[in-house]
């Protein structure tokens, strides 16, 4: 130890003597460099930071994806959308958070249309994503479940969310009736069809799988904790404004 120390002490010196016999220009130029480069990469790294602001909502067509995005931007359902062709890309302040002044960062929201031919858009956005919102249709839930589950499938085993475990909150919007599903009763289903979905997949020869991860634990019953990202429920209805739960997933993950 004490061998050890000594060493250090006279290699110390031999670099203070280096140092003093530098001309001071160079040592000059060199803090100069050393200081640039780490500003520079702070820098960078805070831009990568604030470039993932981006929330996306998908899910399938009529599931509510338009009416909760001009919710959260102007507090009203914009009553009367049509199934979108297009995604809606907007960057806003959250309208329930205006007043605020210490919240005001704003946020990218893109809402991806459901329909299939459109779902592929979804892959343009994700390498910005800060989270996503699947919507689910909690009235209409049981004859779509095995539909719903497929979306959900391929979104949990696509690389892009998986590597960056992005989180993915599952929203069983039109909370507002009463015979709206619960979300337990919602992320029960779920984890079954996609238990079944997992079995069937990997019996298909690997030539015609597309997914890029596989899911959960082999020889276990599927449940969502077993995800390597987040992924939470929550009940929401974007048609009367019920949508805090949104709206914390979305502060958790963008931060202001
Ligand atoms: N009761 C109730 N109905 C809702 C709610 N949210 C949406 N809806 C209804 O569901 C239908 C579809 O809503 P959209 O927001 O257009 O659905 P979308 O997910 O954008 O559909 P695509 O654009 O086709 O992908 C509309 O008729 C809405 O009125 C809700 O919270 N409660
Ligand atoms: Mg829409």
């Amino acid at each position: 130890m004490a061998q050890w120390l000594l060493q250090t002490e006279q290699w110390l010196r031999q670099v203070e003597q280096w140092v003093r016999q530098q001309p001071a220009e160079q040592l000059y130029i060199a803090i100069a460099v050393v200081v640039v480069a780490s500003t520079l990469l702070i820098i960078l790294h805070s831009v990568n930071r604030s470039k993932a602001n981006t929330i996306i909502i998908a899910g399938l067509s009529g599931s509510g994806k338009t009416i909760l995005f001009y919710q959260l931007r102007d507090g009203s359902s914009h009553q009367g959308t049509v199934t979108s062709m297009e995604p809606n890309d907007g960057v806003f302040v959250l309208h329930s958070e205006v007043d605020k002044k210490d919240k005001t960062k704003p946020v990218r929201m893109v809402d991806v249309p459901g329909h299939s031919r459109l779902r592929p858009k979804l892959d343009e956005f994700l390498p910005q994503a800060a989270g996503l919102i699947f919507v689910v249709d909690a009235l209409d839930f049981l004859p779509n479940v095995r539909v719903v589950a497929e979306y959900l499938y391929d979104i949990l085993t696509k690389a892009s969310i998986v590597k960056k475990k992005i989180p993915v909150l599952i929203l069983c919007n039109k909370s507002d009736k009463v015979t709206a599903h619960s979300k337990e009763f919602i992320r029960k289903q779920l984890e079954k069809e996609i238990d079944k979905l997992r079995t069937s997949r990997t019996a298909i020869s690997t030539a015609d799988v597309t997914n890029e991860y596989t899911l959960g634990v082999p020889g276990e019953l599927f449940s969502f904790s077993q995800c390597q990202n987040q992924v939470t429920v929550a009940e929401a209805s974007g048609l009367t404004g019920e949508v805090s739960h949104v709206e914390q997933f979305i502060r958790e993950h963008v931060k202001p």
